[in-house]
C-alpha cells in the first residue's frame, strides 16, 4: 500500500511516502486509507521537517482504481479530493517525486503538493476523458491555475500524456532529475528552511481576460478527437469555472459533473473497451514465444504493405520491403516517403526521426533477402493462387523457425499454410488500412498454428502499438464477416427508399466514424465487387440480392479513386456529393425487384444495420471464431469506427437490452426473411436473462 521511510538529512528528517500497489500503483480505497494514515503519521511527527511522496517501479500512479467506479469502494473515505486538500493545506512541505508514469488521480495527487520533481522518463497526463469521465480530484481546477489555460486544456481535453521535459517547460514540474526522490528531498528541505517558497495553488478565480477562443478551439478539438463524447465538453465546462469561481466552488462543480459522467452509459462503455482491449490481448495459452522478432520481411509495397512496413519501422524493427519489380518498389517507397513527410509537416516526427525510420526499411526485389527474417508478412494481391505461390517461395528461402503471416482480409489461412512445410508457423495478421494508423490487428489462428507462434505475434503487436484480437478461420474472420451483413442491409434500405446520404447520416449521428456507403467509396467498390463475383456461383438463388452496388461498378464508378461511386467527388476532394444518377439507378433496381419505395426512419436504418452486426457477431461467438463478445467490441471500435462511447456492438446490444434486440430481429425475420434468422446464442441469453457481458 503506502510505505513510510524516514531519511536523516543534514538539514533535518524527511518522511518518504512510497505508493506500492502493483501493477500500476492505482489509488483505490485501500491505498487512500493507507496514504491518509502515513500522511498523518508524518505530519504529526515533530522530528519530520518535510515529506516526499513517490511511487515504485515504472509508476508514480496510474490513477484512481477504475475497477472501483460505481461500487461502494468508490465512496470509502478519505476521497482522493480530501487527501489532496490535506496535502495542499499541510504546514510541512510535501513534494512529489514523480518516479514514472503519473496519470489521472495520480497526477492530481501531485498537484496538491508544494513542489514536483520528475524522472526524465516520466509521463504525466490526465486521460480521464478516454474513460468517459473527467479529472475528478481537482485536476480541472488546479492544473489551469498552475500552468495556464491553453496548456491545461490541451492536457485535459486531449487526454494525452506529456513528457517530463514538456512538463518542465509548462511549469507543471519544478525540476527533472535522474534521482527524483533525492532531488525532491532537497527541494522539500529548502522549502522547510524558507529558502524557497512552496508552490501553492491560488484559490481565487483566475480572473484573466478569458480568450473565448481558447474554449471554442478546445470544444472544436474535443468534437474532432472524441466526436459524440460528452466527457470532454463537461471537462471544458469545469475548466471555465476557474475564471469566475474560487477553488472550493469549482471543486464542487467538478465533483458534480464527475458523478454525472461516471454514472452514465458513455463512461461505462468506454471503461468496458479499456478492459476489453486488455482481455483480448491475453492469449488462452501461456506458452511463451519461441522466437524474438527483430527483423521482419514484408511482401508487397502497396497501400497495405507500405503501411505495415511503416508500423514496424516506427517501433524500431528492421524491415525488408520486397516487390516483384523495381518500378513497383519505387512506387511503394515513394508513398512511404510522402506519408512520413506529411507526418513531419504535422509535427508528429522530426526530420531526424523520419530519417531513422526510413533507414530501417531495406528495399528489395529478391526473395533471398528474407533469409534472415524472423517473420515475413505477405501483403500482396488478394488472390489465393498468388498467395500460394508466394508462400511456397517463402517456405523455401526463410529460416525453418521463421514465422510466415498473410495480411489477407478473408481468405483461408489453412489453405495457404498447406503449401508450406511449416503450417504450425503460418497464421494471418490482418491489418486495417491505413495500417500505420489503425490500431486493430486480427491475428488469424490456423488449425495448426502453434501457441508459441501466436505468443510471438501477440508480443510484436503490442510492441508496434496494435490491439491484437485472436480470430478463427472463416470467410471474413470477425470484422469483415460482420460487415458483409451491415452493408447488405444498407443496400436493401437503398432499394426500399433511403438515399445514400440518409443512411450514412443516420449512422454518423449514431456515432460511426463514417457511414457504410461513404466507407465503400473510400475503400473502393471494385474490391467488394470482386468478392461478390467470386461468391456468385454459390450464392443461394432464393435469397434477396441487391444489384445496386454491381450496377454502380458496371458504370465504372469505383468510389473516390474514380471520382464517383455511391456519391460523386470533385477532383481532389473526398467530400461526398449526392448524385441524382445514383438515385435513378437505385429506383431502377427497386422497380426491377418489385419493391415499393417508402420513407425510412433513422431508427430503422440504425436497427437494420447495427442489429445485423449483433446477430452475426453472436453466431461468430457461437462458432468459436472469436473468444468472447468483448473481443468483437474491440474489433469494431478499434478497426471499424464504431463509437467508443457505445462500447462496441455487443456492449451496445446489452445497453439497449437483448430482449429488445431479439424482438426486433424476430420482427425483421418475419418481414425480410432468413437473413434475419436469430442467432441461437442470442435466444439462449434472452431465455436465461443473461447479457453478452456475462460470457
Ligand atoms: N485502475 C485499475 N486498473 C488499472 C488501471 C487503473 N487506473 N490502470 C491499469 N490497470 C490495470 C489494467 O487493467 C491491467 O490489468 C494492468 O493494470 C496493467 O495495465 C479521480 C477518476 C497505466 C499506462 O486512465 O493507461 O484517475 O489486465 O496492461 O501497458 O480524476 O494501464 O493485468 O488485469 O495497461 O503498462 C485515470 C489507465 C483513471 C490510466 C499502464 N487513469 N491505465 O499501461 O499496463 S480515472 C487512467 C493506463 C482517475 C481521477 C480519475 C495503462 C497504464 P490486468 P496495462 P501498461
Amino acid at each position: 500500500m503506502v510505505k513510510l521511510e524516514l531519511r536523516e538529512m543534514d538539514a533535518g528528517r524527511v518522511a518518504v511516502l512510497r505508493i506500492e500497489n502493483p501493477p500500476v500503483n492505482s489509488v483505490g480505497s485501500a491505498v487512500r486509507v493507507s496514504l491518509d494514515e502515513q500522511l498523518k503519521a508524518a505530519l504529526s511527527d515533530a522530528s519530520v521537517k518535510a515529506v516526499v511522496l513517490t511511487g515504485t517501479a515504472r509508476f508514480f500512479s496510474g490513477g484512481a482504481d477504475i475497477r472501483e467506479f460505481n461500487t461502494p469502494k468508490a465512496a470509502v473515505r478519505p476521497s482522493l479530493r480530501e487527501l489532496i486538500a490535506q496535502i495542499e493545506a499541510a504546514e510541512k512541505p510535501i513534494v512529489a517525486a514523480i518516479n514514472g508514469t503519473a496519470l489521472g488521480g495520480g497526477l492530481e495527487l501531485t498537484l496538491g503538493c508544494h513542489g514536483r520533481v520528475a524522472d526524465p522518463t516520466a509521463k504525466l497526463g490526465l486521460p480521464e476523458v478516454k474513460l468517459g469521465v473527467l479529472p475528478g480530484a481537482g485536476g480541472t481546477q488546479r492544473l489551469p491555475r498552475l500552468i495556464g489555460l491553453d496548456a491545461a486544456l490541451e492536457i485535459i481535453v486531449g487526454g494525452e500524456p506529456v513528457t517530463a521535459q514538456q512538463a518542465l517547460e509548462y511549469g507543471l514540474v519544478d525540476d527533472v532529475d535522474n534521482d527524483p526522490v533525492a532531488k525532491a528531498i532537497e527541494l522539500a528541505l529548502t522549502i522547510a528552511q524558507g529558502v524557497r517558497a512552496p508552490r501553492r495553488v491560488d484559490h481565487d478565480p483566475m480572473d484573466m481576460p478569458a480568450s473565448a477562443a481558447a474554449f471554442d478551439s478546445a470544444r472544436k478539438n474535443a468534437e474532432r478527437r472524441y466526436r459524440g463524447c460528452i466527457a470532454p465538453l463537461e471537462a471544458i465546462a469545469c475548466v471555465e469555472k476557474t475564471l469566475t469561481t474560487k477553488l472550493e466552488e469549482g471543486l464542487e462543480f467538478e465533483r458534480d459533473r464527475f458523478q454525472y459522467l461516471v454514472n452514465g452509459d458513455q463512461s461505462k462503455a468506454q471503461r468496458h473497451i479499456f478492459f476489453a482491449e486488455r482481455k483480448a490481448a491475453k492469449l488462452p495459452s501461456d506458452e511463451p514465444a519461441d522466437v524474438k522478432i527483430r527483423r521482419v520481411g514484408v511482401v508487397g509495397a502497396g497501400t497495405m504493405g507500405g503501411g505495415i512496413a511503416m508500423s514496424l519501422a516506427n517501433a524500431g524493427l528492421s524491415v525488408v520491403l520486397m516487390e516483384q519489380s523495381d518500378a513497383a518498389l519505387e512506387r511503394g517507397w515513394g508513398t512511404i516517403v510522402r506519408n512520413y513527410e506529411t507526418s513531419q509537416r504535422r509535427g508528429r516526427f522530426t526530420a531526424e526521426e523520419v530519417e531513422e525510420r526510413l533507414a530501417r526499411i531495406q528495399r528489395s526485389v529478391d526473395y533471398a533477402d528474407f533469409a534472415d527474417a524472423d517473420l515475413v508478412i505477405e501483403a500482396a494481391f488478394e488472390d489465393m493462387a498468388v498467395k500460394k505461390e508466394i508462400f511456397s517461395r517463402l517456405d523455401a528461402v526463410c529460416r525453418p523457425d521463421a514465422i510466415l503471416a498473410s495480411n489477407t482480409s478473408r481468405l483461408d489461412i489453412d489453405e495457404i499454410a498447406g503449401v508450406t512445410s511449416r503450417p504450425e508457423r503460418v497464421l494471418g495478421m490482418h491489418f486495417f488500412s491505413p495500417a500505420n494508423v489503425m490500431r486493430l490487428l486480427e491475428v488469424v489462428k490456423g488449425a495448426q498454428t502453434s501457441n508459441a507462434v501466436l505468443a510471438a505475434v501477440f508480443g510484436l503487436a503490442t510492441r508496434i502499438g496494435k490491439v491484437p484480437v485472436l480470430v478463427g478461420v472463416c470467410d471474413g474472420f470477425v470484422g469483415n464477416r460482420m460487415v458483409s451483413h451491415y452493408t447488405r442491409e444498407a443496400y436493401f434500405l437503398l432499394e426500399e427508399g433511403a438515399t445514400p446520404a440518409q443512411i450514412d447520416g443516420a449512422l454518423r449521428r449514431f456515432g460511426m466514424a463514417m457511414g457504410p456507403l461513404q466507407m465503400q467509396d473510400m475503400a473502393g467498390l471494385d474490391i467488394s465487387w470482386a468478392a461478390r463475383k467470386r461468391q456468385a456461383p454459390t450464392r443461394p438463388a432464393h435469397l434477396r440480392y441487391s444489384k445496386v452496388a454491381d450496377r454502380i461498378c458496371e458504370m465504372g464508378r469505383f468510389g473516390q479513386k474514380t471520382g464517383s461511386g455511391f456519391y460523386r467527388y470533385e477532383p481532389g476532394s473526398r467530400e461526398p456529393i449526392p448524385d441524382p444518377e445514383v438515385h435513378a439507378l437505385i429506383e431502377q433496381c427497386a422497380a426491377e425487384a418489385g419493391i415499393v419505395r417508402r420513407d425510412i426512419s433513422d431508427e430503422e436504418i440504425v436497427e437494420r444495420t447495427i442489429f445485423a452486426l449483433v446477430n452475426e457477431a453472436a453466431k461468430i461467438v457461437q462458432d468459436g471464431i472469436a473468444q468472447r463478445p468483448s473481443d468483437i467490441d474491440v474489433v469494431y471500435v478499434a478497426g471499424y469506427g464504431f463509437p467508443m462511447f457505445r462500447g462496441g456492438p455487443m456492449f451496445y446490444a446489452d445497453t439497449v437490452g437483448l430482449e429488445h434486440v431479439l424482438n426486433t430481429i424476430q420482427r425483421f425475420h418475419k418481414e425480410h426473411g432468413e437473413f434475419w434468422t436469430p442467432a441461437p446464442l442470442l435466444e439462449e441469453l434472452v431465455r436465461s436473462g443473461r447479457r453478452f457481458s456475462d460470457l
